[in-house]
């Protein structure tokens, strides 16, 4: 069969398609057939330059060699091994990878399969923790509005995306929500971190006051939330956190699934705002999005904490069939040398000033009423279409997708996260597209 045949399928319906205007999709679908480096090609062989990242996971851009190589070699040479009381070197050899370019003093790492189940392991860890220490009474987990933290029930419970939570039953109990911190009045349009809102961290303080610090096991939130559509920490909000957290022995949790891996042009977020939380959930970028892994990073008071009782004992009863996968950890092995062999983590520290001023020079393109931007990360906040929310940003997707360059939409907001990989005049073309189909949408 030619590729052309095989990029064509002539039945679409069975597979029912994750986050997807299904119907729409399949009376004109958009199908990606190949990939490389900064580009996609679809399956009518048109190249389409990829402002995303994928979904925000292949941070070394797409099929590079070396990861490629290593799955290609672990497949071969040895493809499972089970996870439970069984081991092999490659998920040590990552375990240890990663500890390198950890915060100092989470050396310890448990793998999952997606950034999902990094959340669900890293809650039920912090509840966890505090049993084994006696304090079981700490069970409430705290979450933020707009927060997204995958799509299992633990993530969705302490998540703050209303069509993410709000067909799905009473999800966990004993949980709270702090305010999100977007406040478009005043802090539209900065570059970077905004000045304004490092009070909003003051509302856990209110949350502790309601329910009693003795009964609030951990607090989630993502350093930099992405996925509603990128809302950036005002400054000094996240060291607030930190410090009523501690004031009170609550766990912090930083929910790293886009900012991990170099998007910040530093290893995680903590790194760049100097905060170290207790536990780190990551995957996306971890294997650059080839093969599914995520992996979470607990202090090493939390580890400690369960290594005690009988030593045949299990320690902690929790993992996955898939949990350190050879395969994905020989990708993410490959993945780690990728992005050190070239820098790639330097890299964004040295084009973020030009990506930000080309974000930026956006401002006066029609529709546009924010833009936002850290690391390798950018938004793009349209005016809704009055009575008819999200398809002015959608119609932009499309048309963008048309004229060759991949973007995501939120809501009515472009958010961009291209892979670290990316050239300036790459980014210009991102850019002047986005200028372009702004200028034709309704
Ligand atoms: N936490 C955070 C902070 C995330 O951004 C997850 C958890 C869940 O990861 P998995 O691997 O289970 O999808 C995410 C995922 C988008 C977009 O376009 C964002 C995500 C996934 C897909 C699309 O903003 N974030
Ligand atoms: N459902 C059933 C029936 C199972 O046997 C298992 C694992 O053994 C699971 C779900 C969980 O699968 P995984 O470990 O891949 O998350």
């Amino acid at each position: 069969m030619s590729n052309r045949l095989a990029a064509t399928p002539n039945d679409l319906r069975a597979f029912w398609m994750p986050f997807t205007a299904n119907r729409q999709f399949k009376q004109n679908p958009r199908m990606f057939v190949g990939a490389k480096d900064m580009h996609y090609t679809t399956a009518e062989g048109r190249k389409v330059l990829d402002g995303t990242a994928g979904l925000w996971c292949v941070n070394a851009g797409h099929c590079r060699p070396l990861i490629t190589e290593a799955i290609q070699k672990q497949a071969a040479e040895m493809d499972y091994a089970p996870a439970f009381q069984m081991g092999h070197p490659k998920a040590f050899e990552l375990a240890n990878r990663l500890v390198d370019i950890s915060p100092d003093g989470m050396d310890h790492v448990m793998f999952t399969n997606s950034g999902s189940e990094s959340v669900d392991t890293a809650l039920k860890t912090a509840i966890a923790y505090h049993r084994v220490r006696g304090e079981g009474q700490r069970f409430r987990l705290i979450g933020r509005e707009r927060g997204y933290h995958g799509v299992n029930f633990g993530g969705i419970s302490v998540g703050g995306i209303v069509a993410n939570r709000k067909m799905f039953g009473t999800l966990l109990t004993g949980v709270d929500h702090m305010p999100h911190t977007h406040l478009p009045g005043k802090n539209a349009f900065t570059r970077g971190e905004p000045e304004h809102g490092m009070e909003l961290a003051d509302e856990l303080e209110r949350i502790v006051t309601l329910h009693d610090a003795s009964t609030i096991a951990a607090v989630i939130v993502e350093p930099v939330a992405g996925s509603t559509g990128v809302l950036i920490p005002p400054k000094g909000y996240l060291q607030r956190l930190r410090e009523i957290c501690d004031k009170h022995g609550i766990l912090l949790i930083f929910d790293e699934v886009i900012t991990g891996y170099g998007r910040m042009g530093t290893n995680f977020a903590a790194d760049y705002f100097g905060v170290t939380p207790d536990i780190i959930t990551t995957a996306k970028g971890l294997t650059n999005g080839v093969i599914p892994m995520g992996a979470v990073f607990v202090k090493n008071e939390i580890h400690d904490a369960f290594m005690q009782g009988p030593e045949h004992m299990i320690e902690f009863f929790h993992g996955y069939t898939y949990s350190g996968n050879p395969i994905a950890s020989a990708a993410a092995i490959a993945t780690l040398d990728t992005y050190k062999e070239e820098g790639l983590f330097e890299r964004v520290a040295e084009i973020a000033p030009y990506w930000e001023d080309a974000l930026h020079s956006l401002k006066d393109a029609p529709h546009v009423i924010d833009i936002r931007n850290i690391g390798l990360i950018g938004a793009i906040e349209l005016q809704p279409i009055a009575g008819n929310p999200t398809k002015r940003a959608f119609s932009a997707f499309v048309r963008a997708y048309e004229k060759g360059v991949l973007i995501r939409t939120t809501g009515d907001i472009i958010a961009l996260s291209p892979p670290l990989i990316v050239e300036k005049d790459q980014i210009d073309e991102i850019i002047d597209t986005i200028r372009t189909v702004l200028g034709e949408v309704e």
